[in-house]
């Protein structure tokens, strides 16, 4: 992509109603444009990483079992009035009426829609088990929309939803989405710590919230140390094998949000071990045994012929949070850091000297070389001042610059650097290109 041609709407100034870094740098790189209160318009920049942050929860779901759908936005509040929640959930809920007077609502999560598909389909428990999931954009009229996108009225959320025959089934269905999880953040660059929490509006008995500490997260939490140096399972995991290990590992040791916290068994921990910080929910999930099959009849035949509502559980990743989330997470006093794999382009290439031939014809072909292999390049192909280009470069944080000048191309070389390290080191044109054909 040419800088000339793209819409990155830069800005140099802090904007003052915004009262965290991430939403600062996200409304300064021009990735999202607020629209009313805690909803927003993801410009060119906001949006690929949205769609890469997307497609890495895409593919460990995918990887876990769970088989992707799309639900619609808009439902019908006669679902809601089955499982009873129409009226429990309150104002968070956006009621809409359609010119036949019909009750609809804006959804703010699926449960209900998901169990009105699936009792429609599936009867028997040899189609079990089943994990459905899609991402979706969601609606929550929140008191307090705030933070940019951390917590929007409007979001985007990855919502799955399992449905099994027995409650140990659905244990270990709840088991695989915990360990995708825990691979998915990993993925993203993040170290997410599963605690126990409340399960508020969706209800049930078992819940664990994913959160990543950042000092200007909305919830106080408790944990410990020894969390935050575990490795993630990887992905080369078995779903199909009892991931009971891996979790207990990850539960055995204390960490929990305010609600559920308990301080004289985190003052048990030694205390060089206790962390008492602030972090962010980007994930939370559910069982919730037949809190919805049984009020909505959504029942499967056993194997011993009985009809028995299914048990189910849930499980959401707030995606588009996410991208404030890692924000907050990777970032230094110049900008964005981006962890390669939800960057929006992999590299900028800088044209120092636009209108120099040599500098001209030196970028076209690193451009052109660098896309032949794959990269996703951010060209600046524009008439700004050098200084301006590479602090813009680094505000947006892509994870390597690649400069082009003429001192430099006398001796064949361009300037590649490091975004995270701040590491520069010069590089034979030559070689580059030999390497890209090469990858
Ligand atoms: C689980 C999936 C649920 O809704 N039903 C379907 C369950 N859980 S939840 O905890 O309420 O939400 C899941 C994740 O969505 C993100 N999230 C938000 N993101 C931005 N703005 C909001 N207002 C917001 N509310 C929830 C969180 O990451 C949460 O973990």
């Amino acid at each position: 992509m040419r800088l000339s041609k793209f819409f990155l709407p830069v800005s140099k100034d802090a904007p003052a109603d915004a009262a965290i870094v991430s939403h600062q740098l996200m409304l300064r790189t021009g990735m999202i444009r607020q629209n009313g209160a805690g909803i927003y318009s993801w410009l060119p920049m906001g949006f690929r990483v949205l769609k890469r942050i997307e497609q890495i929860v895409r593919e460990e779901m995918n990887r876990a079992g769970a088989i992707e759908m799309l639900m619609p936005t808009l439902q019908q509040a006669d679902l809601w009035r089955e499982s009873g929640r129409y009226d429990d959930y309150g104002k968070e809920m956006l009621r809409i009426k359609d010119r036949h007077e019909r009750d609809m609502l804006f959804g703010p999560t699926n449960e209900e829609l998901i169990t009105d598909v699936f009792r429609t389909y599936v009867k028997s428990y040899k189609q079990l088990p089943l994990n459905l999931y899609h991402q979706q954009w969601k609606f929550r009229d929140e008191v307090r929309p705030r933070f940019g996108v951390m917590r929007g009225r409007e979001f985007l959320m990855k919502d799955a939803y399992s449905f099994d025959l027995t409650e140990d089934d659905a244990r270990a269905s709840y088991r695989k989405m915990f360990c995708a999880y825990l691979n998915a953040f990993d993925r993203m660059g993040l170290t997410a710590i599963p605690m126990r929490a409340d399960t508020g509006p969706i209800g049930g008995d078992l819940s664990h919230e994913f959160i990543i500490l950042a000092d200007t997260g909305e919830s106080a939490v408790f944990c410990d140390k020894t969390l935050l140096d575990l490795p993630a399972p990887g992905l080369d995991l078995d779903f199909n094998s009892d991931l009971t290990p891996i979790v207990e590992e990850r539960t055995r040791f204390y960490a929990a949000t305010e609600e559920m916290h308990d301080e004289a068994a985190f003052n048990a921990l030694p205390e060089d071990r206790r962390v008492s910080a602030r972090g962010i929910e980007v994930g939370h999930i559910f069982y919730f045994g037949t809190k919805y099959s049984k009020p909505m009849n959504a029942v499967v035949q056993g194997p011993d012929g009985q009809m028995v509502p299914v048990q189910m559980g849930s499980y959401g990743i707030g995606v588009s949070r996410l991208l404030g989330a890692i924000i907050e997470a990777c970032h230094d006093e110049n900008g964005i850091v981006w962890p390669e794999s939800v960057a929006p382009f992999d590299v900028g290439l800088i044209n120092m000297r636009p209108g120099d031939e040599a500098c001209d014809a030196a970028c076209e072909t690193l451009y052109a070389a660098m896309t032949a292999a794959g990269r996703e390049v951010l060209y600046d192909d524009t008439d700004d001042r050098a200084g301006a280009k590479f602090a813009r470069m680094d505000l947006i944080g892509l994870p390597w610059q690649t400069t082009v000048g003429p001192r430099g191309l006398a001796d064949g070389k361009v300037e590649v650097k490091n975004r995270k390290t701040g590491e520069k080191h010069d590089v034979k044109i030559d070689d580059m290109l030999a390497q890209l054909k090469g990858s």
